[in-house]
């Protein structure tokens, strides 16, 4: 279930993403939301100050899970069999939500807009010196990526959150993988793979126009 208590190991985000995309080159729906159960454990070991990023990011992972246990299973399996599938059953809301608030093409686009901050934070924390801040990397790649798409009161809630985080190599701590320097090469491991699901996703997407989901 999303959100579950546990330990955050980043070994474990890493592996789930790294079994998302197949042979076929489909993103499959399965390891994507568990590599995001993974996630969300590590936003709720950051304390209630992030509570209301780890509640939304909660709530779409447990649509998506309806979806890929529910009557049309089969349909959720990759992304691309999802796009398929609501697009040719019009359960998609294109210009503004109506009738499918929820569809799993506008729930995923959140998550993939989210997979971008990720992907450019855990980047920063890879390459930033050993003083570096974790607060800033954080603000920069939100800045760089989520924070166009939210508005102001969310903006700001997000940038006070961000300054309570811990310092860099505290945070490579609590990855879960050993020392901060055994924590950087894993994240050198893991980048490729949350890259991969990301420009796969993203072009996916693209051919559909869905980028701009309401
Ligand atoms: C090894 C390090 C791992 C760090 C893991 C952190 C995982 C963070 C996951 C964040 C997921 C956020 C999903 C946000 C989706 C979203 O954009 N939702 C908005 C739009 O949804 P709607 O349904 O209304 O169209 C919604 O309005 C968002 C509300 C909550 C605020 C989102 C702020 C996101 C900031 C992301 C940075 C997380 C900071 C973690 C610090 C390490």
């Amino acid at each position: 279930m999303a959100g579950a208590a546990g330990a955050f190991s980043l070994r474990e985000v890493l592996a789930a993403f790294q079994t998302c995309v197949s042979e076929r080159r489909e993103v499959l729906l399965g390891p994507y939301l568990s590599g995001w159960r993974g996630l969300i454990r590590f936003l709720h070991s950051l304390g209630t100050i992030f509570s209301f990023i780890t509640k939304d990011a909660v709530a779409k992972v447990q649509i998506m899970e309806g979806y890929s246990g529910g009557e049309q299973r089969e349909r959720y399996t990759s992304l691309q069999s999802m796009v398929e599938y609501e697009l040719a059953n019009r359960l998609v809301d294109v210009q503004k939500r109506g009738g499918h608030p929820e569809s799993g093409c506008r729930t995923v686009l959140r998550l993939h807009r989210a997979l971008r901050w990720l992907q450019l934070f855990l980047e920063g924390l890879r390459t930033a010196g050993e003083d570096a801040r974790t607060s800033t990397i954080c603000t920069d790649s939100y800045n760089a990526s989520l924070a166009a798409y939210h508005p102001w009161v969310i903006r700001k809630a997000a940038t006070v959150a961000f300054c309570t985080l811990p310092s860099r190599n505290a945070f490579l701590e609590v990855m879960n993988v050993g020392t901060a320097e055994e924590a950087v090469a894993m994240l050198g491991e893991a980048l490729p793979h949350i890259s991969d699901v990301y420009d796969i996703t993203q072009e996916l997407f693209a051919q559909h126009d869905l980028l701009n989901l309401p």
